[in-house]
């Protein structure tokens, strides 16, 4: 660590680090304000994450696995208070409230500065303030993403070597570029005073997740939780991203990357929109079950979509490592998951520890093992009540670890993709797949995207929640103007080269309540149909809400479900989109004025084509 004292600190040392005079500057500021103990820059090196590691064991926030089991592995349990995104304190701080938009908190950018500023005054005392240069996506990308985060937190500095490219090597080519870097603040808001002991997992009740969407800037106080904490993850690749975007003309999606090879040795690659609980990191690491077909990853959460230089969409995945929901990931439903997690160098996050030092979580293992430490650090018996892990525990995971990570996730410009997805839970109504008549119609169905609440969030059970191209919680500006940029976006693209539309549901219910799909590898059914339409040889019924598979169109080989039972998946029915159109018309009244004309267009041609008219 750094030797210098608050003196020092406040004795402007940005500059002896970076000729990058506004980061050097930023720092200083940062320094002067939060007056931590020490700054350190990290370098993003093996021996720095060793050195790290190690203190965090020692300070009780790590607990070191069995290194047989998973090497160079550790987990950490947090306060029970700080277990996930906290979305009632994320806030789009634009300068005029129109710009935030309905699904978005706001408050005025300069009364929100007066509160963190306030707040961030001596929040680092006792601590060290570390400095994370990184950059989002590829460094050597036409246009670089970079980002520099401050934290006090160890902990984050850890993950983000495992999400994110960070260190040394990014900071030289900031200053190579003088470029644009997002300032991005963390905090987690617990100072230490003189011979105070620290606990082992620092976090402040009070906590605030904002962003300023004209600086770029973002500031986040008081939570360690990744997804508040990991500032490059969904504050900048999402919510500041997506503002960039709408200013560059590109998309920041909330989506996976696959790349499906056919028989024939055709590549074609699909990006997919899951809300959570929709099976999305299954999808992304899906193991096909059709004969001849090759599926490999790119990403498992977040896409940049830009134009190629041809009007082509090309997609790269911004981030380097898996954040992964860990219950539901298990050796039977995602083996492909579990091989990469089994190398090690990974942080699990409020997991279940086992009694030879490993790690365990609802659905890992078909066996459930007969003693476990809970999350909670109590003892654990299949008899107890509680999950052993808790619901939204996490592996934090390199992505290079994946063995079917695709070689195209190293193209620092992407790949061209060809096919978007947009799915979600819902046991009625949705079929298990729908093609889009056009660009507009799939906007239509991003736009109206939509779930049942289920039983593990609070809240009534079966209530649709819509969710527009499963950026709910991470649109950075109207959601309006957000939709009417997926329009514009495709006006600038190459018609011939639009990637295809879908609407998929893998958990339509049959008569019996069962599910009517069986979901997992055998989507890889669906992904197939859906490459067949694109390559025009797929036969479809043209139905009122778009094209669904033609009886036999859909390859049902080795597979134990006959054609009745698949009409049960796929079949459109229109007594129960008079419903539908209810719930989309009471949805989209929500955006006011924002709601752009040619999805208003849309919903009134389906009303026409469901004969509601
Ligand atoms: C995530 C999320 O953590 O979507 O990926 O909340
Ligand atoms: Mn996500």
């Amino acid at each position: 660590m750094s030797e210098s004292s608050d003196h020092q600190v406040l004795d402007a040392q940005g500059a002896a680090h970076t000729t990058h005079a506004k980061l050097a500057a930023w720092v200083d500021g940062v320094a002067q304000l939060t007056k931590p103990d020490s700054v350190y820059w990290v370098d993003g090196s093996q021996e720095e994450w060793d050195r790290l590691t190690q203190e965090l064991v020692d300070a009780g926030t790590l607990t070191r696995l069995n290194p047989e089991l998973f090497p160079n592995s550790f987990a950490a349990f947090s306060d029970p208070a700080d277990v996930a995104r906290v979305e009632e304190q994320t806030f789009i701080c634009s300068v005029n409230e129109r710009d935030s938009g309905f699904t978005n908190n706001w408050m005025e950018p300069s009364k929100m500065k007066a509160k963190l500023t306030s707040l961030f005054d001596g929040s680092m005392r006792g601590r060290t303030m570390y400095v994370i240069p990184f950059v989002m996506g590829h460094v050597d990308a036409d246009d670089p993403k970079f980002g520099v985060e401050i934290t006090d937190s160890a902990y984050v500095v850890a993950s983000m070597r495992i999400m994110a490219r960070i260190g040394t090597d990014v900071l030289r080519k900031m200053e190579e570029l003088d470029a644009f870097f997002v300032p991005a603040l963390h905090s987690v808001g617990a100072p230490l005073e003189e011979g105070q002991q620290d606990v082992s997992w620092p976090c402040n009740k009070e906590k605030w997740i904002v962003h300023f969407p004209e600086e770029r800037s973002i500031w986040s106080y008081g939570s360690g939780y990744g997804g508040n904490a990991l500032l490059g993850k969904k504050c900048y690749a999402l919510r500041i991203a997506s503002v960039m975007a709408r200013d560059e003309g590109w998309l920041a999606e909330h989506m996976l990357i696959l790349r499906l090879t056919s028989p024939e040795g055709k590549a074609y690659h699909i990006a997919g929109a899951f809300p959570s609980a929709t099976g999305k990191t299954n999808l992304a690491l899906i193991q096909p079950t059709i004969k001849g077909w090759k599926a490999e990853t790119l990403g498992d959460d977040i896409t940049w979509i830009r134009l190629g230089r041809e009007g082509e969409m090309r997609v790269v995945n911004p981030e380097a490592g898996l954040f992964g929901v860990a219950p539901g990931t298990g050796w039977s439903t995602n083996p492909n998951a579990m091989r990469g997690i089994a190398k090690g160098n990974s942080i699990f996050t409020n997991v279940a520890l086992t009694d030879d030092g490993g790690v365990w979580w609802e659905g890992m293992t078909d066996d459930v093992p007969a003693h476990l430490t809970d999350w909670r650090g109590n003892d654990w018996t299949p008899e107890s009540k509680e999950p052993a892990a808790h619901p939204n525990s996490r592996f934090c995971t390199p992505i290079d670890q994946i063995d079917m990570l695709a070689k195209e996730y190293y193209e620092p410009n992407g790949v061209e993709l060809n096919a978007i997805l947009f799915g979600g839970r819902r046991k009625t109504t949705i079929p298990l797949v729908t093609q889009s008549r056009d660009w507009t119609n799939g906007v239509f169905m991003g736009a109206t995207l939509s779930s049942e609440t289920t039983a593990a969030a609070a809240g009534q059970v079966g209530v649709v929640r819509r969710d527009p191209m499963a950026m709910l919680p991470f649109i950075g500006y109207d959601a309006g103007d957000y939709l009417a940029h997926w329009e514009r976006i495709s006006q600038k693209a190459n018609p011939e080269r639009l990637p295809k539309i879908f609407l998929v549901n893998w958990f339509r219910r049959n008569a019996e309540g069962g599910f009517a799909w069986p979901g997992f590898g055998e989507n890889s059914r669906v992904l197939k149909w859906a490459i067949e339409r694109i390559e025009g040889k797929a036969e479809a019924l043209e139905t009122p809400i778009g094209f669904t598979p033609a009886p036999g169109a859909l390859d049902l080989e080795g597979l134990d479900l006959s054609e009745d039972e698949l009409q049960e998946a796929t079949r459109f029915d229109a007594s129960e989109w008079a419903n539908e159109l209810k719930s989309i018309e009471e949805w989209f009244a929500k955006f006011g004025d924002s709601l752009p004309a040619s999805l208003q267009a849309e919903l009134e041609g389906l009303k026409e084509r469901l004969g509601a008219k």
